[in-house]
């Protein structure tokens, strides 16, 4: 199975990498994202049949990056999580979008993982405040969650209306996630909204400054 390769690739070439400074461990995790391997995985047949059989998406088109999710207790994760949020404030784009979210381990229903409000898309926006990281609701105290289980590889498509946030644990485990973002091309109201969309590619220009102490 792909995913277990790309998670040895990550113990192996990736972790490896890791020293006492977390902002360089996040760097390494961030590439992850920009494996080949892995971006394969996100534009694999299967995946964009299943974008069109069962989404309804006719013409498919990634409308962000890939992006990397690492949940630990350890100095690089900091126990960090996202709350609760919905993704579409962070998005903005066609009416069949979806977002395609895997993990490189297994998840159960212990150690770090996904918690999801089935059902809540169907409310449509809920009450809550635009962030740097996300929309996040109001409400942090949800019933009705549902901690997923998934092996490595298998594949969670959200509607970008599902209240979701990271199940942190006290376990020693981590997890490490990927998602990435899908829309429609042939959607009429994304169309007639000019196909925007609130990703930007931004260039940090200053970075070639930054050298080794
Ligand atoms: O995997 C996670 O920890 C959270 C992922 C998430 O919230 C998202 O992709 O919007």
């Amino acid at each position: 199975m792909r995913m277990h390769a790309v998670r040895t690739k990550f113990e192996q070439h990736f972790r490896v990498r890791f020293t006492p400074d977390a902002s360089r461990n996040r760097n390494i995790i961030k590439l992850l994202a920009e494996d080949i391997d892995v971006k394969r995985f996100f534009c694999s047949e299967e995946l964009v049949d299943c974008l069109r059989t069962h989404v309804g998406i006719i013409e498919p088109v990634q409308t962000g990056p890939i992006v990397t999710h690492y949940t630990a207790g350890d100095l690089t994760g900091n126990n960090y999580g996202l709350p609760y949020h919905q993704d579409w404030p962070s998005m903005g784009t066609s009416a069949r979008g979806v977002i395609a979210w895997t993990s490189i381990g297994d998840i159960g229903r212990k150690g770090p993982g996904l918690r999801i409000v089935p059902g809540s898309q169907l409310r449509g926006l809920w009450a809550g405040t635009q962030t740097d990281s996300g929309y996040v609701l109001d409400d942090q105290e949800i019933a009705d969650a549902l901690d997923i289980e998934v092996e490595a590889g298998q594949i969670v498509l959200m509607s970008p209306f599902l209240v979701h946030r990271t199940r942190t644990s006290e376990d020693p485990g981590w997890k490490l996630s990927l998602s990435c973002r899908f829309d429609d091309f042939a959607c009429d109201s994304w169309d007639r909204r000019n196909f925007v969309s609130a990703y930007r590619t931004t260039v940090d220009r200053s970075v070639y400054l930054s050298g080794a102490e």
